[in-house]
């Protein structure tokens, strides 16, 4: 065989190797569609900076990211066009616990896994999902009535709650009445939803004050910024916040301990938004063919506003 055949047929051999290798070298690529409930909140603008910014961590990630503008209708629409592109995980954030049985089926006929960060779905089958992760929402109601319970606190309370069937509000207002049955010093007088938002959190405080006025020792919200917006509508009454009516709300962000150094609110419970790295690991473990745990707790603390000062420096959202 001729020298340059020989040189010829080598540089063929050498092109195919490196094609070879540089198709298995270069991870799968993984598509992710993530339906988010929407941007209510600081704490669920924290949530999707969480989302977003870890995706660009892995070069394999590519993630769709869908806004659902806190309507249900929407998610189902946007999991449905994820489950016709054939992505290859569904992650989301349920608005409320119902409703997502029908399009949960439909992803599992199509063999995609559906894992579900923060707010819970309620359904019998616990197939339609791979993993849960997010904070123990019946807790954090209980981790309120103790604060109050060990600050020595009594009196007329007024429980603002998050969106209506979410499990975030239905497990806060769980919690927190399980253990007021063992405290008759509070009496719960008024109870109605902020929604999770500021301005409604505002309009729901205006109409408390106006049937209940100075008869309110305490605000339980369900989140800051119902709290925030709460703080302004009483200061316009004419009250001192976190004075004349003691303020304990869930969430921690950076607003809310803003609020604890002005003296305008006196606790917040801890829920941790930056689930991103753990949903980014869940997600690489699924497509790497390792089991995952069903649910995973975050562990989350309580600070009152004696600490918020210090501790605000450390904070991450
Ligand atoms: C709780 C989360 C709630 C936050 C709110 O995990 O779903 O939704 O407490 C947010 O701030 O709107």
């Amino acid at each position: 065989m001729k020298r340059s055949s020989i040189v010829f047929a080598l540089v063929i051999v050498c092109l195919v190797l490196v094609m070879a290798v540089s198709v298995n070298g270069a991870a799968k690529k993984i598509v992710v569609g993530f339906s988010q409930i929407g941007a209510e909140s600081a704490w669920r603008t924290a949530d999707t900076e969480s989302i977003i910014s870890e995706a660009k961590k892995y070069p394999n990630i590519v993630l769709k990211f869908s806004d659902a503008q806190q309507k249900p209708e929407n998610q189902i629409k946007a999991m449905r066009s994820f489950i016709a592109q054939k992505v290859d995980v569904i992650g989301f954030t349920p608005v409320v616990e119902t409703g997502y049985e029908p399009v949960l089926r439909e992803a599992k006929r199509a063999h995609i896994p559906v894992i579900i960060i923060d707010r819970m779905v309620d359904v019998k089958d616990n197939s339609l999902w791979v993993t849960h992760m997010g904070s123990d929402m019946v807790e954090e109601g209980r981790k309120v009535v103790r604060f109050m319970v060990e600050k020595g606190w009594k009196g007329n309370v007024a429980e603002m709650v998050g969106t209506v069937g979410s499990s975030a509000a239905i497990g806060r207002h769980q919690g927190f009445n399980e253990m007021l049955k063992d405290h008759p010093e509070f009496k719960v007088i008024l109870s109605e939803s902020g929604n999770f938002t500021r301005s409604e959190g505002k309009q729901c405080m205006e109409a408390f004050l106006k049937a209940q006025g100075k008869n309110i020792n305490i605000l339980f919200a369900h989140n800051d910024d119902m709290a925030i917006g709460a703080i302004q509508a009483i200061e316009e009454y004419g009250l001192k916040p976190g004075v004349d009516i003691k303020i304990i709300s869930i969430d921690a962000t950076h607003d809310g301990f803003q609020a604890m150094i002005e003296g305008k609110l006196n606790c917040v419970v801890e829920c941790n938004p930056l689930l991103g790295p753990q949903f980014y690991e869940a997600v690489q473990n699924l497509m790497a063919g390792k089991k995952l745990p069903k649910e995973t707790v975050t562990k989350e603390g309580v600070f009152p506003m004696e600490v918020a000062k210090d501790v605000m420096p450390t904070r991450k959202y």
